[in-house]
C-alpha cells in the first residue's frame, strides 16, 4: 500500500545519535499501523552515519525505510528537501536526527493536514514555552530570538518560531516551493515558509515540546556569532530573489495546487 505518512530525517555527523533516534521512529510508526516511510538522508557526512543507518532500517517492520546517500555536505536545508521530495506519501514531516521535539508530536502537525485545515505546519518553541523541558544554551536561545524578530521585520510573517527541526508539507502543493528553494543551510526554513505565505497557503505554527540534545553538528563547528550573520545574509537573499522574481513561477503553481485542492476537498479522514 502507498503510504499515507513520510518522515523525513536528515542527518549530518550522527551516527552517536541516530540509532536510537530510528529505532524510536520506526517503534512509533509501527504502532500507528499505518502504511508509512521512513527517509532519512545522509549529507554527507564523515563519520558512520550512512552504516548506522542502514543497519538500524534493516528491520523496519511495516515501515518502507530508506537511506539515501550523498557524499558532499550540503547543509541541513539541502538534505531536507531530498528527503521531501523523495517522499511517497502526500503528507511528508521532516525531523532533527536528535528527535528534540519527540515523535509522538507528529499528530499534531500531520492532522491539520489530514484534515484539510493546513498545507504546511511547523513546531513552535515560543508559542508555549512551559512544553520546553531541556533548553538551548543561552546564547543560543537568545540568539535564536533575535533571528526570529529579524524573520518577522524582513518578511513580516506572523510566526514566532520559524526554526523548529520539526515540520510537515502538504506534498501535492508544497512540491514546487521545495523544488525552487535555494537556501541550503540554516535560512531555508524561513525560505519555505515566506514562499508558503507569499503563494497564501494555509500555514499553522503549532506550539510542540521540545528538550535540547547536546552533541549535535552544531555544537561541534557552532560559531553564534558568525552563524547569526550568516542566516540573516540568508534571510538578506531570499528577500532580493522574491524581488527579483526567482521564485514567482513556483508561488503560482503552489497557488494553482492550493486552489485545486481546497476544491476537491475530501471529507475528513485523518491519518493519525
Ligand atoms: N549542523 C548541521 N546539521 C545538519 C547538516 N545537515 C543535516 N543536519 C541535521 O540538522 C539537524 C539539526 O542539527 P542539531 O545540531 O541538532 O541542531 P540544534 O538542535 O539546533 O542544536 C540534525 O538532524 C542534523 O543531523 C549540516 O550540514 N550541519
Ligand atoms: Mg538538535
Amino acid at each position: 500500500m502507498s503510504p499515507k505518512l513520510s518522515i523525513v530525517v536528515p542527518a549530518y555527523n550522527e551516527a552517536a545519535r541516530l540509532g536510537k533516534s530510528l529505532q524510536t521512529i520506526l517503534s512509533y510508526l509501527n504502532q500507528t499501523r499505518k502504511p508509512s516511510e521512513l527517509i532519512v538522508v545522509d549529507d554527507g557526512s564523515e563519520d558512520e552515519t550512512a552504516s548506522v543507518a542502514e543497519e538500524n532500517l534493516a528491520d523496519a517492520g511495516s515501515v518502507a525505510a530508506r537511506v539515501i546517500h550523498y557524499e558532499k555536505n550540503r547543509g541541513k536545508g539541502y538534505a531536507a528537501r531530498v528527503g521531501l521530495l523523495a517522499a511517497a506519501a502526500n503528507i511528508a514531516l521532516f525531523s532533527d536526527a536528535d528527535l528534540s521535539t519527540p515523535i509522538t508530536e507528529t499528530p499534531k502537525l500531520i492532522k491539520p493536514i489530514s484534515d484539510g485545515e493546513c498545507d504546511l505546519t511547523f513546531g513552535s518553541r515560543a508559542l508555549d514555552r512551559s512544553l520546553i523541558g531541556v533548553h538551548q544554551p543561552w546564547r543560543r536561545e537568545q540568539g535564536g530570538r533575535v533571528f526570529n524578530l529579524i524573520v518577522r521585520v524582513a518578511t513580516a510573517l506572523p510566526f514566532w518560531d520559524t526554526q523548529c527541526g520539526f515540520k510537515a508539507f502538504r506534498m501535492n502543493v508544497c512540491r514546487p516551493l521545495l523544488e525552487a528553494a535555494q537556501i541550503d543551510r540554516f535560512g531555508f526554513d524561513v525560505e519555505l515558509i515566506y514562499l508558503a505565505h507569499l503563494a497564501r497557503l494555509r500555514l499553522r505554527e503549532i506550539p510542540v515540546r521540545w528538550d535540547h540534545s547536546a552533541g549535535g553538528p552544531l555544537d561541534a563547528s557552532g560559531n553564534y556569532s558568525r552563524d547569526s550573520l550568516r542566516m540573516i545574509n540568508e534571510v538578506r537573499r531570499i528577500r532580493r530573489q522574491v524581488d527579483r522574481g526567482a521564485y514567482s513561477e513556483a508561488i503560482s503553481a503552489a497557488r494553482t495546487a492550493a486552489m485545486v485542492e481546497q476544491k476537491h476537498l475530501r471529507p475528513a479522514s485523518s491519518v493519525f
